[in-house]
């Protein structure tokens, strides 16, 4: 199914003046907003082709319905949160989940919709079928030789079939590591995963980036090769000016202060993009900005100040991606709610009193750095989003159009009620 104009305009237009008295009181509060709105309208935040079905945990999956069958269904649905958004204008694959067939097509069908391929993803943590050596025990950091070579080599085809489609960029995440004590020797470990590393950076396009997403724990729970930012720093430092390091705000440690960690990642330019989720104990996975916001707008107050100063492009210079799948909201509703909470963490941190921040930091007043934030976050800057939304195209109210046309019936009429979109 395809939205069209009309709908999206007879849904806004009996909001409109509701709208516009509500944007006229931001303006007298903000002074003027067109730089902010622009800004707003650029930013694009890329859906991964993994979170359009439910999922998300190992003991089982219940289908919301009408869930997407392969890449195509997942690119229009990826198409219809971006015609209701307009802020979701890039796809993230997962080979080999979404192994494209008939690459022109697909690139045709995503360009028709307005999208581009962001970070390509490779799989070394599952077996797959007809494969030859097992990861069991780990990929690229693998004690046999043949293991890591099959999984270099999968890396590289991943990179190939991103090239075919107009990706910029890898993005690797290990399961490796170790699920007891003495299991693995991690200097050797270390070593392994760096020179299979070093084997998928020399395949790399001079225009292409590496991530290298680390995590704390999970599938394996005594230690992870790329456990920590730390971990990720030092193989993105060795392997060369295309590696840089990818932040999932799920794979910290409790309490961790992700916010530090972006600042100092930056300062040091080797972050390389994120993956937007929220979680209250582990790699839950849940919709951005669900549990934690304020700490969501503390991440984007450090992105904005440090890109800012290293003249960074907010829109261009970083990979935004969303890494979010659970059981129990609707997939595309969830979605829609993940990127309206990273647009107000954006728009939030865009306001900040940059200069009396500064100011007030030098003078060691704790009391008026915390107000400062706080005025920030306390804003209600929802019209603003709504306001770069609607100049775009877009819906005022994107989950209400996505209720009212009744979107999700239509999608189970046109696939059935129990497809399961592959994915975790
Ligand atoms: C690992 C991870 C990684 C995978 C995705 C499915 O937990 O965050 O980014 O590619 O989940
Ligand atoms: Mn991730
Ligand atoms: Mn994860």
């Amino acid at each position: 199914m395809q939205l069209e104009k009309y709908q999206i305009q007879s849904h806004n237009e009996p909001q409109l003046s509701a709208h516009y008295r509500k944007l006229a009181y931001l303006e007298e509060e903000l002074g003027d907003t067109e730089q902010l709105i622009e800004k707003l309208t650029a930013f694009q935040i890329a859906i991964p082709s993994w979170a359009l079905g439910t999922g998300g945990t190992r003991f089982g999956r219940f289908s919301a319905g009408g869930e997407p069958r392969n890449l195509e269904e997942k690119i229009n649905d990826i198409g219809l949160l971006h015609a209701l958004n307009r802020s979701s204008g890039a796809i993230s694959l997962h080979i080999p989940w979404d192994i494209p067939q008939d690459t022109l097509a697909v690139k045709e069908l995503a360009a028709s919709h307005g999208l581009r391929f962001d970070a390509m993803n490779s799989n070394t943590f599952q077996d797959q079928q007809n494969q030859e050596f097992s990861y069991k025990f780990g990929s690229l950091q693998h004690e046999d030789p043949k293991v890591r070579k099959q999984a270099v080599e999968h890396n590289i085809e991943v990179i190939r079939q991103g090239i075919e489609l107009g990706s910029k960029s890898l993005t690797v995440w290990l399961a490796d590591g170790s699920c007891f004590p003495g299991q693995l020797n991690f200097r050797k470990a270390f070593q392994h995963t760096l020179d299979s590393l070093k084997e998928i950076y020399a395949a790399l396009p001079d225009d292409w980036k590496i991530f290298i997403e680390y995590k704390a724990f999970e599938p394996n729970f005594y230690s992870t090769t790329v456990g920590d930012w730390g971990q990720s720093l030092l193989f993105a430092n060795k392997l060369g000016p295309k590696a840089y390091t990818l932040v999932d705000l799920g794979h910290h440690l409790p309490n961790a202060n992700i916010e530090q960690i972006v600042s100092l990642l930056l300062m040091e330019e080797k972050l390389g993009g994120f993956h937007f989720n929220d979680s209250k104990y582990g790699d839950d996975d849940l919709t951005a900005g669900s549990i934690k916001p304020y700490q969501l707008f503390l991440i984007f107050n450090e992105l904005v100040e440090g890109m800012d100063t290293r003249g960074m492009d907010h829109a261009e210079d970083l990979g935004w991606m969303i890494d979010a799948s659970h059981n129990v909201k609707d997939p595309l509703e969830d979605l829609l709610q993940s990127v309206e909470a990273i647009m107000l963490a954006y728009a939030q941190a865009l306001i900040v009193d940059r200069a009396a921040l500064q100011t007030a930091q030098i003078e060691n007043d704790v009391v008026r750095c915390q107000e400062i934030l706080q005025n920030a976050f306390r804003t209600d800057l929802r019209p603003l989003v709504a306001e770069a939304r609607l100049r775009s195209g877009g819906a005022l109210a994107p989950v209400e159009l996505f209720r009212s046309l009744q979107i999700r019936s239509q999608l189970i009429q046109e696939r059935g009620l129990f497809t399961m979109a592959t994915g975790l």
